[in-house]
């Protein structure tokens, strides 16, 4: 008789679950595809998660975390495969970036080509969990572009190791793969350098802030602001990345851009100062001066001990906006200049820019920059950032050069996000406004036939923090439109924004979950 409840029960219950509709699978960046099928698989408290090889250990690590997070209660992580709970395995028949996953009642598998790529199937994961349930499902992914970036100005304003943990930690899950820190600029040098210790004694702090937008304002805070980063502190944060399957690529910005280097030591300015760091934006006539040899020891002895902290393949040197006043008077300059048969001064920025490019190549670096380094010219091997439009990368594109695309009027998390800002309560930003809708749509191939679209690295978003004091505020800025880079990025071709939006929806209540902070103008349909 008990048998035969037993059996009842269980048939009922097979019934009800039958009908039970299956939770719809909404994944951001969008992956190649994903076959839903009948059923869920639940996860229980104390779920297993097994690896087959050692290389998986952290990622497994992070899986635990991610579930936990997600309300489950005590994951274990063990070396041998679980078969009903979640298996990470590696297959080396798989391309690096690319995995599967499969979700079926019993448990889910995934499969990646490298650890980055079993990191990624874990980030679908945690958008496919609902209720506790992952939904019986075949998924099959690999990102379009390689690189897939977003950039941090630390530099403007100061964020812990904490802030940029965070950071990192909202990258993984946009299955973004490259961090690019921007760690000096005229207000502030946040990285520290033992050859060099006044370029954070002195080139850290700035005197005051000024308040409000510097176009229409003249008023500073008078209070002291500063911070910087000790390469213990960095090596931290490489490391964190890391984990998560991250690069690192610092910038150290030259020859503009330069104001808390010079301020810290006068002789590396045209006039020789003195110099202040600067309390307001925008940027400075000073610059580092390109005739004089000392520029030069003093840049290989500080990106000497930036390469010790950062194991990347590339190196940011920045090389934007870089007035030529000072090297138009400078004696020093002029004499590179006539010394070097260098017919103007965009072509003295290019000598400075390619002598560093020539350094790092010696010592097993690439090199990238802004695209103003295309107006001097620049080596075949350099890597051009276009920001001031699609245009500099095209012609880059065109000419060979590879490049990856950042442009302003798409990628710039600092500018507003609607076309009323103040009417929809935005804070003081920088100006202009790119709504999510705008940077969904760009088209990373623009004007560029086949051959010249694989001169495309891929694409970043940047996050310069004029206007941008604290991470509350950072993470409004960043989410959700770095949701809708990071679908140009991995997923660039069939776009549909009406769908995007649909599966924006699972993705914010990750936000929630996790605590971030975003703006909601696309949920209440503002633009
Ligand atoms: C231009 S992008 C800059 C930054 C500013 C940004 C503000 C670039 C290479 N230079 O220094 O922070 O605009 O949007």
């Amino acid at each position: 008789m008990q048998r035969i409840l037993i059996l009842v029960a269980v048939l009922l219950l097979s019934a009800a679950c039958a009908a039970a509709p299956q939770p719809e699978i909404h994944v951001i960046p969008r992956p190649v595809s994903v076959v839903p099928g009948d059923g869920t698989f639940r996860i229980g408290r104390g779920c297993k998660i097994g690896y087959d090889d050692p290389s998986l250990q952290s990622v497994a690590a992070l899986c635990a975390g991610y579930l936990a997070d997600a309300g489950v209660r005590k994951p274990v992580v063990t070396d041998k495969p679980v078969h009903k709970g979640i298996d990470l395995q590696l297959d080396g028949t798989f391309p690096d970036e690319e995995y599967t996953l499969s979700a079926t009642p019993k448990g889910v598998l995934i499969c990646g080509g490298s650890p980055r790529a079993v990191l990624y199937g874990v980030q679908t994961l945690r958008q496919m969990i609902g209720g506790g349930r992952v939904p019986v499902a075949e998924v099959r992914d690999k990102p379009f572009f390689g690189y897939r970036g977003a950039m941090f100005d630390v530099a403007r304003y100061f964020y812990p190791v904490e802030d940029v943990k965070r950071f990192i930690d909202i990258m993984a899950l946009h299955k973004l793969n490259t961090f690019h820190w921007h760690l000096t600029d005229d207000q502030g040098w946040r990285i520290e350098i033992k050859r060099y210790p006044e370029l954070t004694r002195v080139g850290s702090v700035r005197k005051e802030t000024l308040i409000g937008h510097y176009k229409t304002s003249d008023e500073y805070d008078g209070t002291p602001y500063g911070g910087y980063y000790t390469q213990d502190e960095i090596r931290e944060v490489v490391a964190y990345a890391a984990e998560r399957c991250i690069d690192v690529i610092p910038e150290i910005e030259l020859p503009g851009h330069s104001m808390a280097a010079l301020a810290s030591y006068p002789w590396l300015g045209c006039t020789q100062g003195p110099y202040e760091v600067r309390t307001t934006w925008f940027y400075s006539s000073d610059v580092l001066c390109a005739g004089r040899e000392t520029t030069f020891e003093f840049l290989e002895n500080v990106l000497s001990e930036v390469l010790e902290l950062f194991p990347s393949k590339y190196i940011h040197v920045g090389g934007d906006e870089c007035p030529k006043v000072r090297w138009e008077k400078c004696p020093d300059c002029q004499r590179r200049m006539r010394q070097e048969g260098l017919k103007d001064e965009n072509a003295l920025q290019s000598y400075f820019v390619c002598r560093i490019e020539e350094w790092l190549h010696a010592h097993g670096r690439e090199m990238i920059g802004w695209d103003e380094l295309l107006e001097g010219g620049v080596t075949p091997s350099t890597i051009v950032m276009s920001w001031r439009g699609t245009e500099g990368g095209i012609k880059a594109a065109k000419s060979g050069n590879r490049v990856i695309m950042s442009p302003r009027f798409y990628f710039y998390l600092d500018y507003y996000q609607t076309s009323d800002p103040e009417k929809n309560g935005e804070r003081l930003a920088i100006g202009r406004n790119v709504p999510i809708r705008k940077l969904y749509g760009y088209d990373p191939f623009d004007r560029l036939d086949e051959a010249q679209a694989r001169n495309i690295l891929g694409v970043q978003a940047n996050l310069w923090t004029e206007y941008i004091a604290t991470m509350d505020h950072a993470e409004y800025m960043l989410l959700p439109r770095l949701a809708a880079m990071s679908e140009v990025a991995w997923a660039p071709e069939g776009r549909d924004y009406d769908d995007f939006v649909r599966r924006l929806g699972t993705l914010r209540g990750l936000y929630d979950r996790a605590g971030y902070r975003y703006a909601d103008f696309v949920f209440r349909g503002i633009e």
